[in-house]
């Protein structure tokens, strides 16, 4: 036998109730980074606000591998305080580092067959070198949120389970021409799950 409050979930559902503001909910946003030219800007990383917990685990391992004399991926998203690791996929050997405050590390000459890692215990931008090769360039996003998540191709980013109610998305782009490469938008993810969001950007990325 249904009972009377099952019933009525089952109707607030059908009317697309549960998912407005005021109700508990979880939404999915997908949101589009365009440049001022119009056109998609991969690469860039879309974020809510979110209480990052210890148990959190990452969609997929966090890696950022050298492969052809270049990183890859240009840009990766890791938690606060998470482990990356740097396989080098080469013939040749690399020595990586970076400058950034807070997270600064080197990993000296390493080869194909020596694994190497680095915890990055705070969030904000991390740009990569390599001692040895000047044109390897690649960020590191290090996020305090749950909600983050890098735009494909098509400058799409897709965030799932979103708390409803009104929040600030952040785009950010290692080139994005506005104060610490970001731009901010306030609206609700319930009202709005699709947001489009420019952000200018230097350069050909
Ligand atoms: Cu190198």
């Amino acid at each position: 036998m249904i009972s009377i409050r099952r019933l009525l979930r089952f109707a607030l559902l059908a009317l697309g109730l549960a998912a407005c503001p005021g109700l508990a909910g979880a939404a999915e946003l997908r949101v589009s980074v365009t440049n001022s030219a119009g056109e998609p800007v991969p690469n860039a990383v879309v974020s809510l606000p979110g209480e990052l917990t210890a148990d959190f685990i990452p969609a997929e391992p966090l890696e950022m591998a050298q492969v052809d004399v270049q990183f890859d991926p240009f840009v990766l998203v890791v938690p606060r305080g998470a482990e990356v690791f740097f396989p080098n996929r080469d013939r040749v050997r690399h020595h990586v580092y970076s400058f950034a405050r807070g997270n600064q590390f080197e990993l000296e000459l390493y080869g194909r067959e020596q694994e190497r890692s680095v915890a990055f215990s705070a969030a904000g931008a991390v740009p990569l070198g390599c001692n040895i090769h000047d044109q390897m360039i690649a960020f590191i996003r290090v996020v305090d949120t749950p909600f983050a998540v890098r735009t494909d191709g098509d400058g799409v980013a897709v965030l799932t389970g979103v708390p409803t109610g009104m929040t600030t998305l952040t785009v950010w782009h290692p080139y994005g021409n506005a104060e610490n490469n970001l731009v901010t938008l306030d609206f609700d993810p319930a009202v709005d799950p699709a947001p489009q969001v420019t952000l200018d950007i230097l350069g050909q990325h």
